[in-house]
């Protein structure tokens, strides 16, 4: 019933760039950046996990806290002296939710049962921001008042 209504209603582009959180309101990494560099990202932006891009803006993962503390975990206790020794292409995963601008309400609100956000990009690749989770349930929650 909710998702036939979601489905019905016409969710127009300007509520899809709403939604989005723009490409340079993202915080983010590079591939080639130092991992130590990656962790003041990660903590001065407070959150859990970010997009990696390359030099063209195209996505190529995401690499949050815990890979990175996972990979300086020694045996009794975190050794950050060995951030400097890697770079965020050593521990970023590949796996990032991504779609087009242009594909359905639907297809982000599936992504965002298992990851918090969804890179956006546009028919050529480039990265043009993320859809959180946050934002696909304030658009629920807007189209439900109005049932
Ligand atoms: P998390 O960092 O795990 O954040 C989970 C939720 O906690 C966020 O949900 C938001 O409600 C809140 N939160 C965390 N850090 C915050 C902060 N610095 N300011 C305000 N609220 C904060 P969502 O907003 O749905 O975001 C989902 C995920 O999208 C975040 O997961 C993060 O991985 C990513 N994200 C959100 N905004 C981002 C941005 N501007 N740059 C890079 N990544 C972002």
């Amino acid at each position: 019933m909710l998702l036939q209504t979601l489905k019905n209603s016409q969710i127009t582009d300007n509520e899809i760039s709403e939604l989005m959180i723009s490409q340079e309101k993202v915080a983010h990494v590079q591939s080639n950046n130092p991992l130590d560099h990656a962790l003041l990202v990660l903590i001065k932006s407070g959150y859990t996990s970010i997009p990696v891009l390359d030099k063209q803006y195209k996505v190529q993962g995401q690499v949050g806290k815990a890979q990175i503390l996972d990979s300086i975990l020694g045996m009794e206790r975190i050794e950050m002296e060995r951030l400097h020794e890697y770079f965020v292409s050593d521990v970023m995963t590949e796996k990032v939710p991504r779609m087009k601008k242009d594909e359905t309400f639907g297809k982000a609100l599936m992504l965002s049962i298992n990851h918090p956000f969804v890179c956006i990009e546009d028919n050529d690749g480039a990265f043009l921001g993320i859809m959180t989770r946050r934002s696909i349930l304030a658009l629920i929650h807007r189209h439900l008042e109005k049932i």
